[in-house]
């Protein structure tokens, strides 16, 4: 098991849509116990193989610190949203975009469908919180940000903002 490093916007790893896992083997096991540590230590609520610069449809949740009904760690492989309903707007944050929060819309209650580290199919499904970090880790896996499910005024506010602080993509373009 591994700490790895948590890529940060503006990184262009964070903005590629990652692709499938196609065989489950020792790496994808690797892969889930490195993210898993990672979300622990850094500490966050979930955290997505994008963020540790591997474009892969994998990710990992734990709401437990702030849902004391929650049942630990979930595993996801492939994930896809399969149904959801209802809206909830509460503060979410990102470990990619370090100090910033916003207030998100995202649906109430989903349904997950994805694959577990012995690639057997599972379904589950989330409400409040849970609902949130899923719709969030999987954004991650499209080069999705919670900064681009902002209204375009609290959007380009808070880029501005970000981009003092964490800089800008020209540094990259430059590179
Ligand atoms: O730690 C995290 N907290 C959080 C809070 C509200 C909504 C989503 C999240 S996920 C975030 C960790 C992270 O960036 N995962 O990709
Ligand atoms: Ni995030």
């Amino acid at each position: 098991m591994a700490v790895l490093k948590i890529l940060t916007y503006p990184d262009p790893k964070l903005r590629r849509k990652s692709g499938p896992i196609e065989k489950i083997d020792g790496n994808v096991e690797k892969l889930l116990d490195d993210i898993t540590e990672t979300m622990y230590h850094a500490p966050g609520i979930g955290l997505a193989a994008p963020q540790v610069g591997l474009n892969l449809r994998v990710c990992v949740i734990d709401v437990s610190p702030r849902d004391e009904n929650s049942e630990g760690l979930i595993e996801l492989i492939n994930p896809v949203i399969i149904s959801a309903e209802g809206v909830q707007m509460e503060e979410e944050g990102c470990l990619s975009i370090p100090g910033f929060v916003s207030e998100v819309k995202r649906k109430a209650k989903v349904k997950v469908q994805a694959l577990d580290r012995s690639g057997k199919p599972f379904e589950i499904e989330g409400t409040g919180l849970l609902a949130r970090a899923f719709q969030h880790e999987i954004d991650h896996l499209d080069g999705m940000l919670f900064i681009d499910r902002l209204s375009r005024l609290k959007r380009e506010l808070l880029i501005r903002k970000i981009e003092k602080v964490l800089g800008k993509e020209q540094s990259y373009a430059a590179f």
